[in-house]
């Protein structure tokens, strides 16, 4: 069981004690920053928040920005000031950041000078934005020169004071904000990083997922940090930045999601993975098909793992010896999981339900009703469909709102998924159920092939007619460039759902 003090500020927690001399981030030019410089940085900033800002515990802080250390320094010093960090996307526009602000009743905003055009344009009464990396008299980075060289003194929080609003807009729908606690934050790298990831001073990290998604913060920041570990952070990290920054920085634990395994794995050649011994993925459904092919290409087995806002961090995985491919995992020690009926009620192994699950970190909305939804008798409903196999492991069937019912037959979109992409020509792949009268549903297979390959539905059916029974198999296959997704790349089926047939 997990055991923190009752007062507890989880900032001065991941920067206290460390080795000063040691590596805590780099950047691909070349930046590093030991953590006695993260620490002086840090107090700086939060001595400028709480004196030429205003800024009190409590007060809601909105951070916006690319994946730098600046961005995480200002994260750890609203932490250590003792008010609450708002995280959003540097992608999200305007009218989101509306939305997001109001929700969470921002009062002031630390924003990198390129993503502030939008933040600027949105309508937040009372904001008051400051921004860094410019060359304004008002930045930051100018102010934090100015201010007291002297150690911060952490806001003395408690364990269950509110340490950061995290939004999730899901797939669909209005953005719920998900409020955490100091605790919380310690707990995700308590549980899931020390049993599943076990990182070590030495490692590297790095990947893809933006700070402003609780999945990056966790990876890139507070993972490495709880371990004294040093943290690459890129600003751009598609696949054909990950490759070249492995290599050269001698990268040990990498966090992407499925699409980003896929694509390095048409990349790889010529790129020394080497150094990698931790592959996490998560966001998403990785496909069997693709864990072989990584492994098959690098000897390296994917830490699969499902994780989400309202919970922070992953809480099913599995890791070394324990990984089953084509299954998530194991409940993460200090979580408990089931899969349950529509009353609540555990169904038998081996037949679907939805996951349920429960631990250190619960999912507690701001001032929205769907947390009656989420929350039910003390577990946390995720909104997938999921089998526990006899043997314990959690198999991934669907979201429960992606079943597709065809003509009686119940279809996981994902399964089909995961027959496409044994394919060869297929790269990536999303199969919905389109509304129909006959038969209430129809399978759709969205489909982006390797370039050059033809775009060919009569080749796909036969091929999947050799992996599936008949009735999965898709009446119609579109082919597009990309896959339509959210900010933090999780795919939007309910755009392919809705889109007119071509
Ligand atoms: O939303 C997710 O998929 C997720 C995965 C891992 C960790 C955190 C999150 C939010």
């Amino acid at each position: 069981e997990l055991r923190y003090p009752d007062r507890l500020n989880c900032a001065a927690e991941l920067l206290d004690g460390r080795d000063p001399q040691r590596p805590a981030f780099r950047t691909p030019s070349g930046d590093l920053w030991t953590y006695g410089q993260l620490l002086a940085r840090v107090d700086r900033i939060a001595h400028v928040l709480t004196t030429e800002l205003g800024v009190v515990p409590g007060n809601r802080v909105m951070l916006r920005g690319p994946t730098t250390p600046w961005l995480a320094a200002c994260w750890l010093a609203v932490l250590k000031a003792g008010a609450i960090a708002v995280t959003v996307l540097a992608q999200q526009r305007p009218h989101e950041l509306t939305t997001m602000g109001t929700i969470a009743r921002v009062t002031h905003a630390l924003c990198d000078i390129r993503s502030v055009d939008d933040l600027a344009a949105a309508d937040i009464p009372g904001l008051r934005i400051t921004t860094y990396g410019g060359d304004a008299s008002d930045d930051l980075l100018l102010r934090i020169t100015g201010a007291p060289d002297e150690p911060f003194t952490a806001v003395d929080t408690a364990a269950d004071d509110v340490a950061l609003i995290a939004f999730t807009s899901g797939t669909t729908g209005r953005p719920k904000g998900c409020v955490h606690f100091h605790r919380d934050v310690l707990a995700t790298a308590d549980t899931f990083s020390r049993h599943v990831l076990r990182p070590h001073e030495d490692d590297v990290f790095t990947g893809s997922p933006p700070l402003g998604f609780t999945f990056g913060l966790g990876g890139l920041v507070i993972f490495p940090m709880r371990a004294g570990a040093c943290s690459l952070l890129l600003e751009q990290a598609g696949p054909r930045q990950l490759l070249p920054a492995i290599a050269e920085h001698r990268v040990s634990v990498l966090f992407t999601a499925p699409t980003a395994y896929r694509a390095m794995l048409t990349e790889l050649d010529g790129y020394d993975t080497t150094s990698l011994r931790r592959c996490v993925s998560a966001g998403e459904n990785l496909p069997a098909a693709t864990w072989q092919a990584w492994h098959a290409r690098t000897g390296l087995r994917i830490i699969n793992g499902i994780g989400a806002t309202e919970l922070l961090h992953i809480f099913i995985s599995a890791a070394d010896e324990r990984i089953r491919p084509g299954t998530t995992g194991l409940p993460v020690p200090g979580w408990q999981a089931r899969v349950v009926g529509p009353g609540g009620d555990p169904v038998p192994d081996g037949e679907p339900g939805l996951l349920a699950v429960r631990g250190p970190v619960g999912c507690r909305y701001l001032a929205d009703p769907r947390q009656r939804e989420y929350v039910r008798d003390g577990w946390n409903i995720t909104g997938d469909t999921y089998v526990r196999d006899a043997d314990g492991y959690f198999r991934y069937v669907a979201r429960a709102d992606d079943m597709i019912v065809s003509a009686g037959y119940n279809i996981a979109g994902p399964e089909v998924e995961d027959a496409l992409l044994r394919h060869p020509d297929v790269v990536e792949t999303a199969v919905v159920g389109r509304p129909d009268e006959a038969r209430g549903q129809v399978v759709v297979a969205y489909a982006v092939l390797r370039t050059g390959a033809p775009r060919d539905p009569e080749a796909l059916r036969v091929f999947l007619k050799s992996e599936l029974a008949p009735y999965k198999c898709p009446r119609e296959f579109v082919f597009l460039d990309v896959l339509p997704r959210t900010a933090t790349g999780k795919l939007q089926r309910f755009r392919l759902r809705t889109a007119v047939p071509v």
